[in-house]
C-alpha cells in the first residue's frame, strides 16, 4: 500500500469505514481524522471487544498507531474526555500517541443547545452533537480554537460574547430562556483542557515533516458533504475528498501521491432527513434494516434502507477520484431472491444519469433498476473469493463496470479477520 492512504465514505455514511480503518491501520504509523466531530460513529470489533468511536481516530485502537485530530475537526472536550477515559478503562494506553491540532475549533455547550433548537424548527435530523452550530461559528469568525485557551482573558471574553449572542437567539427567535453561565463554561472547559493540553500541538507541521506512513480517515460520507452532498440535508463539513486539504491544512499537492479508497455498502442507507431515491419504505427495506442491524451508532436512530444507488455511487467515485472501492455488508443480501441496483433516475419522462443538485428533482426522481439474480447462499465470514457464489461475483462485477473502478476488497463481517482481498 502507498505511504498515504485515504479512506472515505462513498455514500451517506455508515458504510463500515470503522472496521476498514481499523483493519488497514494495522499497516500504518499515523491515522488522521480531519473533519466532523463526535457525530461520527465508527464501530470496530477488535479482539472480540466492541468499540464505538465518535471523535477519536479509529487507528488509536492499535498500540503502535499515533492518532491525530487535525484542524478541520470540531472538538467536544467532554466527549474527548469520555472516550479517552473509556479507552483507559479497557486497558488501551494512548499516552504519547494522540495529537490534537491547536487550530481545531471547540464544540461548546451552547452549540449543542442551538443544534437542538434549530432541529425543533424545520430540522434535517442531525445527531444533535452541536456540529452545525460549531461550524457556523467557525465560518462566522466567532469560533474558539484550542489555541485560544492559552490566553484565558481572551477566552473568557470570547465565551461572554458567544453566550450573549446565543441568549439573544434563544429569547428572540425561540422565545426560550436558557441558563448559560459564562463562568461555569469557562471553568469546565479549562479543566478539561488542562487534562489534555499536552496533546495539543501544531498538527500541520507534524504532518508536513513526518516521513512515516499516513492513513486519513473520513467520517460520514460523500453524499453528506456540505458542498457536493444532498444540500441542505448534509453535515457541515467536507466529508468527501474535498475536505482533505482544508481539514489537515496540507496543500492538495501533498495528496497527489495518495491512494484513495471509497467504502460502500452493498445497498444504501441514510439516517436523518433528505432525498433518498432508492429508499424502500416496505418490507424489503425493513428486512435490510433487520439483517443489517441498521441503527445509528451515535444516536440509535433506525436507518432508512434501500437498494444500491449506482448513480450516487458513480458520482462519488468520479468526484473523489477513488482508486478503488471496498464493498461491505454484501452478506445482508444473501437471502434475497433478486437484488436490484439503480442505474439511472427518471424525472418527468427524462432519463437522468448524473446525480442532480436540485432537491425537487431528487425528491421525485424514480429509480430505474437493473435486477440481478440473488445468490441465496451464505457469504458471511467468507475468507476466499472461491467461497463466493457466482451471482455474488456478478453483482460485484456489475458495480465495477458501472463505476469504472475496481472493488479491491470485500468485507464479509464486522470482525477484523472477516474480509477478502479481491485485487
Ligand atoms: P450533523 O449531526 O450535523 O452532522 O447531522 C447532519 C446530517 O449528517 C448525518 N450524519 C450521519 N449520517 C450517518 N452516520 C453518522 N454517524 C452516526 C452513525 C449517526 C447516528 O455512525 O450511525 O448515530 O445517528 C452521521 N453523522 C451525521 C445526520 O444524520 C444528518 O443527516
Ligand atoms: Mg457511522
Amino acid at each position: 500500500m502507498e505511504r498515504k492512504l485515504v479512506i472515505l465514505g462513498a455514500q451517506w455514511g455508515d458504510e463500515g469505514k470503522g472496521k476498514i480503518v481499523d483493519l488497514l491501520s494495522e499497516g500504518y504509523d499515523i491515522t488522521v481524522r480531519y473533519q466532523g466531530g463526535s457525530n461520527a460513529g465508527h464501530t470496530v470489533i477488535a479482539n472480540g471487544e466492541k468499540f464505538i468511536l465518535h471523535l477519536l481516530p479509529t487507528g488509536i485502537l492499535h498500540p503502535h498507531v499515533v492518532g491525530v485530530i487535525a484542524q478541520g475537526m470540531v472538538v467536544d472536550l467532554d466527549v474527548l474526555d469520555q472516550e479517552l477515559e473509556g479507552l483507559k478503562e479497557r486497558g488501551i494506553d494512548y499516552e504519547g500517541r494522540l495529537l490534537i491540532s491547536d487550530r481545531a475549533h471547540l464544540v461548546m455547550p451552547y452549540h449543542k443547545l442551538l443544534d437542538r433548537l434549530f432541529e425543533k424548527k424545520g430540522g434535517i435530523g442531525t445527531t444533535l452533537r452541536g456540529i452545525g452550530p460549531a461550524y457556523m461559528f467557525k465560518f462566522g469568525r466567532k469560533g474558539i480554537r484550542l489555541a485560544d485557551l492559552d490566553d484565558e482573558k481572551r477566552f473568557y471574553s470570547l465565551i461572554e460574547e458567544n453566550v450573549a449572542f446565543v441568549r439573544d437567539i434563544c429569547e428572540k427567535v425561540f422565545c426560550e430562556n436558557h441558563d448559560l453561565e459564562v463562568e461555569l463554561i469557562f471553568e469546565r472547559t479549562l479543566e478539561r483542557y488542562s487534562k489534555y493540553k499536552e496533546f495539543v500541538t501544531d498538527v500541520c507541521q507534524y504532518l508536513l515533516k513526518t516521513e512515516k506512513t499516513l492513513l486519513f480517515e473520513g467520517a460520514q460520507g460523500t453524499m453528506l458533504d456540505v458542498d457536493i452532498g444532498t444540500y441542505p440535508y448534509v453535515t457541515s463539513s467536507n466529508s468527501s475528498a474535498l475536505g482533505l486539504s482544508n481539514g489537515t491544512g496540507l496543500s492538495p499537492k501533498f495528496f497527489s501521491d495518495a491512494y484513495l479508497i471509497g467504502v460502500a455498502k452493498a445497498y444504501t442507507t441514510r439516517v436523518g432527513g433528505g432525498p433518498f431515491p432508492t429508499e424502500l419504505k416496505n418490507e424489503e427495506g425493513d428486512k435490510l434494516r433487520d439483517i443489517g442491524g441498521e441503527y445509528g451508532s451515535t444516536t440509535g436512530r433506525p436507518r432508512r434502507c434501500g437498494w444500491l444507488d449506482l448513480v450516487a455511487l458513480k458520482y462519488a467515485v468520479e468526484l473523489n477520484h477513488f482508486d478503488g472501492l471496498i464493498l461491505t455488508k454484501l452478506d445482508v443480501l444473501d437471502s434475497f431472491d433478486e437484488v436490484r441496483v439503480c442505474v439511472a433516475y427518471e424525472y418527468e419522462g427524462d432519463r437522468i444519469e448524473t446525480f442532480p443538485a436540485s432537491l425537487k428533482v431528487l425528491e421525485s426522481a424514480k429509480p430505474v433498476y437493473k435486477t440481478l439474480k440473488g445468490w441465496k447462499r451464505d457469504t458471511k465470514g467468507a475468507k476466499d473469493i472461491k467461497d463466493l457464489p457466482a451471482q455474488a461475483i456478478e453483482y460485484i462485477r456489475f458495480i465495477e463496470d458501472f463505476t469504472g473502478v475496481p472493488v479491491i476488497m470485500l468485507s464479509t463481517g464486522p470482525k477484523r479477520e472477516e474480509f477478502i482481498w479481491l485485487k
